[in-house]
């Protein structure tokens, strides 16, 4: 097909990234992207970028990213993003305190519960493990409930540091 010849036009998997409002998505994204730290804004609406796996299993394979802002009066549009996606990205600000976390956990459940989120590969990024007061990855498997989830949920939690880049190119191949 024409579109074919057109490789710029075409990607592999989307992915949409959620997560509370400075958690660290914007940064994670334009890592991914750039490889390198870019000074984010809060986010207002979306942003949006194709990436390409440098590693492993993501070598080769294109990835359009979906940046939600996760200001609370964001939150409702993350449901309309993650219809039809391939995987859901959740970044957590591993430094939160327990209330921020239990917010997070609350917001994570609601929108893998809905129907359309059903069998959808969850992504956790434990963002900011470069700071001291980071949890650490069994600790917020915890306080988010991520073994609540069904039997048939796949998820998979990435510690990682959006600034440095640590752990997120493993996170695109996992
Ligand atoms: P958001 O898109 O989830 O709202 P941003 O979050 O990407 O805008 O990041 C919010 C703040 O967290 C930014 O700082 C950003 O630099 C910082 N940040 C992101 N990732 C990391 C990390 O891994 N470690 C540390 N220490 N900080 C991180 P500012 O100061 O610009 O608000
Ligand atoms: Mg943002």
């Amino acid at each position: 097909a024409f579109i074919d010849t057109l490789p710029s036009l075409k990607e592999d998997y989307h992915v949409v990234t959620i997560g509370l409002d400075s958690a660290g998505k914007t940064t994670v994204l334009y890592r991914l992207k750039f490889d390198q730290y870019v000074n984010t804004v809060p986010t207002i609406g979306f942003n949006c970028e194709k990436v390409k796996g440098s590693i492993g299993h993501s070598k080769n394979l294109t990835f359009l990213i979906w940046d939600v802002g996760g200001q609370e009066k964001l939150r409702p549009l993350w449901r309309p993003y993650t219809r039809a996606t391939d995987a859901i990205i959740f970044v957590v600000d591993s430094c939160d305190k327990d209330e921020r976390m239990e917010e997070a956990r609350l917001e994570l459940h609601r929108i893998m519960r809905t129907p359309d989120n059903n069998g959808v590969p969850l992504l956790v990024i434990a963002n900011k493990q470069d700071l001291p007061s980071a949890k650490s990855e069994n600790e917020i498997e915890k306080c988010l409930g991520l073994s609540d989830f069904n039997q048939d949920q796949l998820w998979h939690i990435e510690p990682a540091c959006a600034v440095t880049g640590e752990g997120l190119e493993s996170s695109l191949e996992a």
